[in-house]
């Protein structure tokens, strides 16, 4: 591991070593470049690393949810499992930056604190925790976009005898829930993987849940040999297809027909056999489900359909069952067992909406209408999303002007790549770009050789600032407000418009127009000498 000295200077400096950091380093080195990633963990891996709740795995097949740029990583990596598990997808992450020779230039252990934009120099200087004091032209944020834990507090939380955990930064040993009571608040995507698997060994599970929300099963197993023979035969035309699909998902097997004109007969078959599939391939089933409500409830009510079927007091299936927005508003979640959980004797469902949260006491969660003694506290209640990680650097552009009080409506950004007043800095999968809409991996790959192919224009050209014009900024926001507001996704108090962390104000925040529309205008920007940015030569 790479250890910094004070007065370190970098062409650019990296923040964050999960899959984004990972191959913007490998990139920038690629280009002769000198660069340095600082991550505060002590392993590389991001989202991987920190997330080592029981149950937690991808949610997209393996074989796409994994770096595409190096066939001979794609040849020599086999996954065991449909949806890899979080060990499986550590092990890879560490076996890329083994594999490609990373480690040497990434500072474990080290947060960084500070990145403020010096004008006279067209110069980022960042400091760290460790007190390091370090210089670089272009700083990039791989911070994620669900990394900075939802920091809700519940009264009395710090009264609390027994033990508690966040899923998201859950003890690197492990929990033995054996002989423990537990209660689990939040029913997001976190908490439907644990729950079955906290269920199986603690002695009682009682899960608060706010709001119900709809999952569908994985169906995991190990890979399919014939996918895995087909994928090893034709590996970079499906690369190419999944690209071209909206969600950068081909397993979603986009069908265009709209769902009203289908018969009844013929849509439940639909969605029967999407349901047999597993995973997202439920969302593909009609062309028109995210943009009609009418469409979406046919699809939502074979799932409500599905949860009454499993769950068998039917009281509990009702509770279970989503009826306050529309499938897919929030992030769909994929399970293994989730709603079956609700049938063993030692799980018990306390719905909020009937008894409200209270306070956390020394001895359990106390509810309006009584308490729920417990050893044991799991919060699966999310994250502050794709701003979080931002907001707690600070972050300086020109003039001292702070990122948090550019975004305090909101974020603002000029296709989530860059923000005006910021010059040099860039944003991987920032908010304004499709992101968590799409496979994290494709959208990753897409900014990374974005943001490398941009500073190599800069570089030849021996420019020495870009920054996104207000203009381009402002008609970029408009766009991306445009396309979300016929669809359903603002219909949700969803993490993706902030509602889910107090104060936050509410904007829908990733790009729904679909990858493919989304590249080709990064592309048309970048071939029209970046569209949108002012460029400037080195002030020095
Ligand atoms: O978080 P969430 P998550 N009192 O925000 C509840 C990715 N991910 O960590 O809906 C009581 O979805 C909250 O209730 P409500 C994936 O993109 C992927 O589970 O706000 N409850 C909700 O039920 C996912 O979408 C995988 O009413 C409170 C829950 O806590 C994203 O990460 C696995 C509360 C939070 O759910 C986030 O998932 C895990 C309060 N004060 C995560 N505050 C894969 O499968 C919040 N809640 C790959």
């Amino acid at each position: 591991m790479a250890t910094g000295a004070a007065g370190d200077s970098f062409d650019a400096v990296i923040v964050g070593a999960g899959f984004s950091g990972l191959y913007m380093l490998h990139k920038l080195r690629g280009m002769g470049l000198s660069a340095r990633i600082y991550e505060a963990g002590t392993g590389v891996g991001g989202t991987w690393y920190w997330n080592r709740y029981p149950g937690a795995r991808v949610d997209i097949e393996s074989q796409e949810y994994s770096y595409s740029f190096s066939p001979e990583l794609d040849d020599e990596w086999v996954w065991s499992e449909r949806y890899a598990t979080q060990p499986e997808l550590l092990r890879y992450l560490n076996h890329v930056a083994d594999r490609f020779d990373l480690r040497p230039d990434i500072q474990l252990e080290t947060r960084v604190t500070t990145a403020h934009f010096d004008e006279s120099s067209n110069r980022w200087t960042i400091t760290t925790d460790r007190g390091e004091c370090i210089s670089a032209r272009y700083c990039v944020m791989a911070t994620g976009c669900l990394s900075v834990p939802n920091d809700a507090t519940f009264p009395g939380m710090e009264t609390f005898q027994g033990k508690s955990w966040h899923t998201n930064n859950w003890p690197r040993d492990g929990v033995n829930f054996k002989g423990q009571r537990v209660a689990v608040i939040g029913t997001g995507s976190s908490a439907i993987q644990s729950i079955p698997i906290i269920a199986a060994e603690a002695d009682h599970v009682t899960v608060f849940q706010r709001t119900p929300n709809f999952s569908v099963p994985a169906h995991n197993g190990p890979v399919d040999p014939v996918i895995a023979a087909d994928w090893k035969a034709n590996r970079a035309q499906r690369r190419k297809e999944a690209r071209e699909t909206g969600f950068g998902i081909l397993m979603v097997g986009n069908n265009e027909t709209l769902a009203l004109e289908d018969s009844p007969e013929a849509r439940q078959a639909n969605y029967q056999a999407r349901w047999e599939i597993g995973g997202f391939a439920l969302l593909g089933g009609y062309g028109d489900l995210v943009v009609d409500t009418q469409a979406n409830d046919t699809a939502a009510e074979f799932v409500r359909g599905k949860i009454r079927e499993i769950v068998k007091d039917p009281a509990v299936a009702e509770k279970l069952a989503p009826k306050s927005f529309p499938i897919g508003s929030k992030r769909l979640c994929v399970d293994t067992g989730y709603y079956d959980t609700f049938n063993r004797d030692n799980v018990t469902l306390v719905d909020l909406r009937e008894e409200a949260l209270e306070a956390i006491t020394p001895t359990g969660v106390r509810t309006t209408r009584g308490s729920h003694d417990v050893d044991t506290i799991v919060y699966a209640i999310g994250f502050d999303a794709m701003t979080g990680a931002l907001g707690k650097v600070d972050i300086r552009g020109r003039g001292g002007e702070t990122l948090k009080d550019e975004w305090a409506d909101g974020p603002r950004t000029y296709l989530g790549l860059m923000v005006a007043g910021f010059p040099n800095l860039f944003i991987v999968t920032g908010p304004g770009s499709p992101s968590v809409l799409c496979n994290m991996a494709v959208a990753i790959e897409q900014h990374v050789e974005w943001i490398s192919d941009c500073i190599g224009w800069m570089g030849e050209r021996q420019m020495g600032a870009i920054e996104a014009t207000t203009a381009a900024q402002d008609a970029w926001v408009e766009h991306v407000n445009e396309v979300a507001a016929p669809t359903i996704f603002p219909l949700a108090n969803s993490w993706y418009m902030g509602a889910n962390v107090p104060g936050k104000p509410q904007v829908f925040m990733p790009y729904i127009g679909g990858f493919p529309v989304y590249r080709d205008k990064c592309n048309e920007v970048a071939a029209n000498g970046y569209e949108g940015f002012t460029v400037s030569s080195d002030a020095r």
